[in-house]
């Protein structure tokens, strides 16, 4: 055991709220394998599964350098039999035999194609493939009936699955601004999602809009989307105003002025950038593409939830759940605080606060990305 105690050996809490992740990842071909056999799991409806492997990459996400030897994965948290079969594997092959054999497999790679249509998620594509549909082209000849979110994300496929870059998402923020201005003077508008983490490029912009007059921003979603739309900025648009009380992450105790929550998936029409900023040719260039935007409209009293809500990562967001539900008997939702001891629910006009009152360090949006 003496040549094992030279090993670095990392020590990590063991709720990915409880540590410090940034977009710089010493052991990205690590965490790519045990994304991908979450992302299996997800696609084949075994959450349970999916989580566990996606906690396990969030470890090795917050290494401070690459794993290079097993002893060094010692007294880790969350790194299940399963997921030490698949480091294993690739500290002595270069490779995991799973994830080669998940990549290759054509349920797989259907499960993929198909629920990269905006609005398929994995019930529908595991219909389809059932029915026999492994393609679009497939798909598009069967006579299966696709609702309007569906038919929008085959008609924009391509774009809906091209990464958006910053430039974009600050190009629809503007839009956005100038939309919600026009309707509501003085209302705010927040990036939030994977762009308010620091991330370069992402799947879709995500918004959060507010006003600082409480009440002022009831409505707000329909005007907003009236303007959009005509300006011809929307390909596709479905907006819902949630109960709170209807909302499945929140707390269940009714409260008076806790029930909106205006929402609105669309997808965009954004005119392209100039090419020089793009470094494109000229030649046969569209002069639009399709970006995927969720806008949310939150009251100024709940703005501290929305935005630690919605930045995300989605892990980071289930950690802090789960941290305030088994470690303080909370219930914590993008809404709203509650205390089960005290039987009331905890204000908070920051996120800071949102921290203090669960008893954890702050974490920065740019340190989320577990
Ligand atoms: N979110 C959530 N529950 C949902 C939807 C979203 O908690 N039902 C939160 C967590 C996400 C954030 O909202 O981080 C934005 O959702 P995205 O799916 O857009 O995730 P990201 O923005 O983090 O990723 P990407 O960069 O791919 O857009
Ligand atoms: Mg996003």
């Amino acid at each position: 055991a003496k040549c094992c105690s030279k090993a670095v050996v990392f020590s990590v809490p063991s709720y990915a709220c409880q540590r410090r992740t940034t977009l710089d990842n010493h052991n990205t071909i690590l965490t790519d394998a045990l994304s991908l056999l979450a992302e299996k799991a997800e696609l084949s409806e075994e959450d349970g599964r999916g989580v566990a492997f996606r906690r396990a990459a969030a470890v090795l996400k917050c290494l401070p350098q690459p794993v290079t030897n097993m002893m060094q994965l010692r007294g880790l948290p969350c790194l299940g039999e399963h997921s030490f079969r698949v480091i294993k594997d690739i500290l002595e092959n270069g490779t995991s035999s799973e994830v080669e054999s998940t990549q290759q497999s054509e349920r797989y790679k259907a499960l993929k194609v198909l629920t990269g249509i905006f609005g398929v998620g994995a019930k529908t594509a595991d219909r389809w493939i059932r029915a026999g549909i492994h393609n679009l082209r497939q798909l598009q000849t069967s006579g299966q009936t696709l609702n309007q979110a569906q038919r929008a994300g085959l008609q924009h496929y391509d774009d809906l699955n091209l990464p958006v870059t910053k430039a974009e998402a600050d190009a629809i923020g503007e839009i956005v601004e100038e939309a919600v201005v026009s309707v509501l003077p003085d209302a705010q508008i927040t990036l939030i999602g994977g762009f308010r983490r620091g991330k370069l490029t992402g799947h879709d912009v995500d918004l959060l809009i507010t006003h600082p007059d409480e009440g002022k921003e009831v409505g707000l979603m329909p005007k907003v989307v009236s303007w959009l739309q005509s300006k011809g900025f929307l390909l596709y648009q479905k907006t819902t105003i949630n109960s709170y009380l209807e909302s499945e992450e929140g707390p269940r105790r009714p409260s008076s002025n806790m029930d909106r929550f205006e929402r609105c998936f669309s997808i965009f029409k954004l005119r392209h950038l100039s090419r020089e900023d793009r470094g494109e040719s000229e030649s046969g260039c569209r002069l639009w593409r399709a970006v995927r935007v969720d806008l949310v409209v939150s009251p100024i009293s709940q703005f501290a939830f929305a935005l630690l809500g919605w930045t995300g990562s989605k892990l980071f967001e289930r950690e802090l759940r789960r941290w305030a539900g088994h470690e303080k008997a909370m219930s914590l939702g993008s809404h709203a605080l509650y205390d089960n001891r005290q039987s009331r629910y905890l204000r908070a006009t920051s996120e800071e606060e949102i921290f203090a009152h669960l008893g954890l360090e702050y974490i920065p949006p740019s340190e989320r990305n577990a």
